[in-house]
């Protein structure tokens, strides 16, 4: 793949020092980047609300319904199945915690900093892709995320979208640090399979030791492009492990298959063709909409 040496080292900065144009080298190379301090300002907010999302979602359980990917409390959480021997039979995956719920949260996604690299990356006229995404591993075993695309989940007619995902406490291989694969970006769609943490790479051929950990600090921001291979294993630790994600995509661009099973992809992959921009049109923060009739 041409970036099996690539480390850390050549993937990080500070956002004390911030150099764009490298940050876009980094991104368009290796289809990943690590800016160290990058939300740190909004972190205590943010911490503050997730542990109330999630003390909210864990104490609606009783409530919850079952859907494919697991069940969904009243509040929008949704919980896998739990580890062996824990307190619950389920755990939390994807918390209830997004720009509707939270200024922090939002006002993270909108940081001049963040969009200063995001437009370098995908040209002047950015939306947002989703309503931020907040991902809780539980203590004492909580769930890995297999090695995989987000394309997978989201494919999209043009380039797609980058994310940021930050840390919310100091993260590192006991309680669920980030895995990337730099340079994965440019290997195409891959074949994904039905694992425990939903479409996931087959654990043969793409196992943990392909993977660069990526450990850091509150506040530390991972970029990754949709098609860059990521995962994290489980926590370990006695803490929660909570991550925010921002994305954001040209406001050109839009999904053309949305799945989070190998059969209901298989059934989305028939209809790309029809996908349109229609309603798929997020927030623009940066640049402008140009008017286009889709009739
Ligand atoms: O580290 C995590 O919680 C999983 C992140 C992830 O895999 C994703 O955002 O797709």
């Amino acid at each position: 793949m041409g970036n099996e040496l690539a480390t850390v080292a050549d993937i990080e900065m500070s956002v004390d020092d911030l150099d764009v144009d490298r940050a876009k080298s980094v991104f368009d190379d290796h289809g990943c980047l690590v800016v160290r301090g990058l939300t740190r300002q909004y972190v205590d907010a943010i911490n503050r609300d997730i542990t109330e999302a999630a003390d909210r979602a864990i104490s609606l359980l009783d409530r919850a319904e079952q859907i494919v990917e697991g069940w969904r409390t009243p509040d929008g959480t949704l919980f896998i199945p739990a580890p062996e021997g824990y307190d619950r039979d389920k755990q939390i995956m994807v918390l209830s915690y997004n720009y509707s719920t939270s200024g922090a949260f939002f006002a993270s996604a909108l940081d001049e900093r963040a969009l200063d690299i995001v437009e370098a990356i995908l040209g002047p006229n950015v939306e947002l892709f989703g309503n931020g995404q907040c991902l809780v591993k539980e203590p004492v075993g909580g769930h890995p995320k297999h090695l995989h695309q987000d394309a997978a989940y989201f494919e999209h007619r043009y380039y797609g979208p980058v994310a940021i995902l930050n840390y919310t406490l100091t993260t590192d291989l006991e309680n669920g640090a980030l895995h990337v694969v730099p340079g994965s970006h440019k290997l195409g769609q891959l074949d994904h399979v039905d694992t425990f943490s939903h479409l996931g790479l087959d654990d043969g051929e793409w196992p943990w030791e392909r993977s660069l950990p990526v450990c850091g600090e509150p506040g530390d921001g991972i970029f990754f492009h949709y098609r860059t291979i990521h995962g994290s294993k489980q926590n370990h630790s006695d803490a929660r492990r909570p991550v925010f994600i921002n994305r954001y995509r040209r406001v050109d661009d839009y999904t053309i298959i949305g799945a989070s099973t190998v059969a209901n992809r298989a059934e989305a992959e028939k209809r790309a063709s029809e996908a349109k921009k229609g309603g798929q049109r997020g927030l623009v923060v940066r640049g402008f909409r140009p008017y286009e009739d889709e009739e």
